[in-house]
């Protein structure tokens, strides 16, 4: 464990939550009777319960499937054992390929409530009126990783969200950065072959500190606002639950009488926004590889599921080109003096996945999957992706039948010609499956905009052209918006995003790639280009300002701010099963976990032993699974602290204790002495200082449970 500035140390970054409980028995269920045109529940009808039977084989006899069939006790198998062979046949086949990028996700069902009637700006069915109920399944995901990669990777992280609306499925497949490192999807394979690992030795796994990644950007510089946001504190949020979420492109919304008008979708957090300090993610990333779907399922299973609101930016068509960029332009926000947040409802997610595989790993969003009321722009990287998303279902899955998947189908009746295909699972009786026919009396019918609910896309939208290989002039600045970020950033958060940008480059081989990065930095800014080029060792540029400014805008920030609910957040408190100059440890920890548990925080008491009133030894605990830790007088007593070889028990890790009250410390969690006057010389000198912000020191039980709530609550 290597020690930290101070300025860094004190950037407060709170932690992950965690709590123990039954998922829920019955998952969807409830959530998609609420439709307002219900059908049968397709999880729920899906859903098979082992909690009483006997073994059966596949298509249905009693069987007993421990051991093989042998020719003799000693012999071979024989090959006439269907019962072995049916068994070993699925288990090779259990695996689909996993997602070509964001691999790596946790997902969770949930509900999303209109606020209002939103027929004025969309005709979307699941947005016309107050208090309507649209079940939801949102997972998050972090980018470059594999599917067994860990969550605290420093990445672009996935926010996607389907809508089971009563006029058919609805997604957001949004990240939670809001602009997106290039503007065209021809380059896609490219952004994605330059930040996976190396072909060769497939090194390194989840992660953009390489040559391939940096020479892509410093080549491509559309990479250069997305990438900042990255390298602050957005690659690395503290759990899925503290980042908000971004359609990142923009869309149309469409009214009834088809009026359009351009959109931008956010997600706000209800949790507040926090990110981790890389130094813990990296520890986090060895030490629980699943912290944030931890966090996720545990904090949903507690029944403190976390909340979204649904706002919009909107602007209209005619001003496409009034900001100085272009709106088809997914590498720009708009910011919000342009263009205010409207919240439209609020999202919660409150029922964990019954099966990872059948829910998580099957769902396959589209941003295609668009409803009335909601439609595409011409933004290219948008065009590109209607088309990739259904490509790459069809190869996840071996066959176009994918949406008949429970976890897929929507929660409205299907009728359409569409037949076979491998896993067909629906047994049509029409059997005149075309169109246009007098057979089945001409059904399915067309829709238009008298007949049914009428036309999904913008009636009035229009395109013409001369073919053109090639972006927009409009597309050309990518230096302008990643400066207005950054000055729009606290000095604080700008030494966290020029730390990345230093641990990045520094582990780069080439130096025609550094010189590059530096070339591209110093046109956002020559502040960071200069100090990138301090600690990489090489000459600094001289200002290229042609696209400096000093504007600025609001919302960027998150550092200084103060979380809403500390709800679930975890409190480590360290103990002792040793009674030491009269005082008990474990008296201490009992009576403030139970004083903690009114805040709805999840409490853990670490002591040598799982005795009664332990959770958790110090074998097994570490600084990073809590937000804050609070030391007891009594383990301080006990000598668990101490630094002399003397008071090492056999009991832990040589100096563990110490080492989980100052790891927390350094990382900014807030971290309280209870219960003696003051912290023995080996706390202070292992680095807590009893005078501190963020330390709190008292003998009042009700003084460090204040405290420690307000320094959770503190993110700075
Ligand atoms: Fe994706 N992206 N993407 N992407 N993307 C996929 O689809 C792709 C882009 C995003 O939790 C894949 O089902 C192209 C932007 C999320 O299941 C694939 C382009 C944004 C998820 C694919 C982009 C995203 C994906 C891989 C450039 C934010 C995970 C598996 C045109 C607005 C969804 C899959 C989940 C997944 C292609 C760019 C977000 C290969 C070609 C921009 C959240 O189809």
């Amino acid at each position: 464990m290597g020690r930290v500035s101070t300025s860094v140390a004190l950037l407060g970054l709170l932690r992950l939550v965690s709590a123990t409980g039954c998922p829920f028995a019955n998952p969807a269920a409830a959530l998609r009777s609420r439709a307002d045109t219900p059908t049968e529940d397709p999880i729920l009808a899906a859903t098979v319960d082992d909690s009483s039977g006997y073994f059966t084989d596949d298509v249905g006899g009693q069987i007993q499937e421990q051991d093989s069939l042998r020719a003799g006790d000693r012999g071979p198998t024989l090959l006439e054992d269907f019962i072995f062979r049916q068994k070993i046949t699925h288990f090779d086949h259990e695996r689909v390929p996993e997602r070509a990028v964001h691999a790596r996700g946790a997902g969770a069902h949930g509900t999303f409530t209109s606020y209002g009637d939103w027929s004025n700006i969309t005709a979307a069915s699941f947005l016309s009126k107050a208090g309507k109920e649209t079940p939801v399944f949102v997972r998050f995901s972090t980018v470059a990783g594999s599917r067994g990669s860990a969550d605290t990777a420093r990445d672009v992280h996935g926010f996607a969200t389907r809508f089971y609306t009563d006029e058919g499925n609805f997604d957001i497949v949004g990240n939670n950065i809001p602009v997106f490192f290039i503007q065209d999807a021809i380059r896609f394979p490219d952004l994605i072959h330059s930040v996976k690992p190396s072909p060769d030795s497939e090194i390194p796994q989840a992660a953009t500190a390489h040559d391939s990644a940096w020479d892509f950007f410093s080549q491509q510089p559309s990479t250069l606002h997305t990438l900042f946001w990255a390298m602050a504190g957005f690659g690395i949020p503290r759990s899925f639950r503290h980042m908000d979420g971004f359609g990142v492109h923009t869309f149309r919304l469409v009214t009834d009488d088809g009026k359009s008008q351009f959109v931008k979708w956010h997600w706000k957090t209800k949790q507040g926004k926090a990110s981790l300090y890389w130094e813990e993610a990296q520890i986090l990333a060895g030490k629980n590889a699943d912290a944030h779907r931890q966090d996720l399922f545990e904090a949903i299973a507690a029944g403190n599921g976390p909340e979204w609101e649904l706002a919009v930016q909107l602007v209209d068509e005619d001003k496409a080109l009034a900001f100085g960029f272009d709106l088809l332009d997914p590498t720009k926000i708009i910011p919000e003096e342009y263009a205010p947040l409207q919240k439209l409802g609020v999202m919660k997610l409150h029922t964990n996945p019954t099966n990872y595989f059948a829910e998580t790993e099957q769902i396959m969003f589209q941003p295609g999957h668009i409803v009335r009321g909601i439609d595409f722009t011409e933004d290219p990287l948008l065009q590109g992706r209607i088309f990739s998303y259904l490509d790459t279902q069809l190869n996840r899955h071996g066959g176009p039948n994918f949406e008949q998947l429970p976890i897929n189908r929507p929660v409205v009746p299907i009728h359409n010609n569409n037949r076979d295909g491998a896993g067909q699972n629906l047994i049509h009786k029409n059997i005149h499956p075309y169109t246009p026919n007098s057979l089945n009396s001409g059904y399915p019918k067309q829709a238009d905009q008298k007949n049914g609910r009428g036309y999904f896309n913008a009636p009035s939208r229009s395109t013409s052209g001369r073919l053109v290989r090639g972006l927009s002039s409009t597309f050309d600045d990518h230096w302008s918006q990643p400066r207005l970020f950054y000055n729009s950033l606290l000095p604080v958060e700008q030494q966290f995003l020029i730390n990345a940008i230093r641990f990045e480059t520094s582990h780069l081989q080439s130096t025609e790639v550094k010189k590059n990065v530096l070339l591209q930095l110093n046109r956002v800014s020559n502040d960071v280009a200069v100090r990138v080029a301090t600690a990489l060792g090489l000459e600094a540029p001289a200002p290229d300002d042609t696209y400096y400014h000093d504007n600025t805008t609001i919302n960027i920030s998150i550092v200084n701010s103060t979380l809403p609910t500390v709800a679930t957040l975890k409190v480590g408190i360290l103990a002792s099963t040793k009674k030491a100059n009269g005082t008990s440890a474990l008296d201490q920890a009992k009576s403030l976990k139970q004083r903690l548990s009114n805040d709805n925080l999840t409490v853990t008491v670490v002591a040598e032993s799982l005795i009664e009133g332990v959770d958790k030894t110090y074998s097994a605990a570490d600084a990073t699974d809590f937000d804050a830790v609070v030391v007891t007088s009594g383990a301080d007593a006990a000598g668990l602290f101490a630094l002399t070889a003397g008071n090492l028990s056999p009991l832990y890790p040589p100096l563990r204790p110490l080492q989980i009250a100052n790891t927390a410390y350094l990382f900014g969690k807030p971290v309280a002495y209870f219960g003696g006057s003051s912290p023995s010389d080996s706390l202070t000198a292992g680095g807590l200082d009893p005078k501190a912000e963020g330390v709190y020191v008292d003998s009042d039980l009700e003084k460090v449970a204040t405290g420690l709530v307000d320094g959770l609550k503190t993110f700075k």
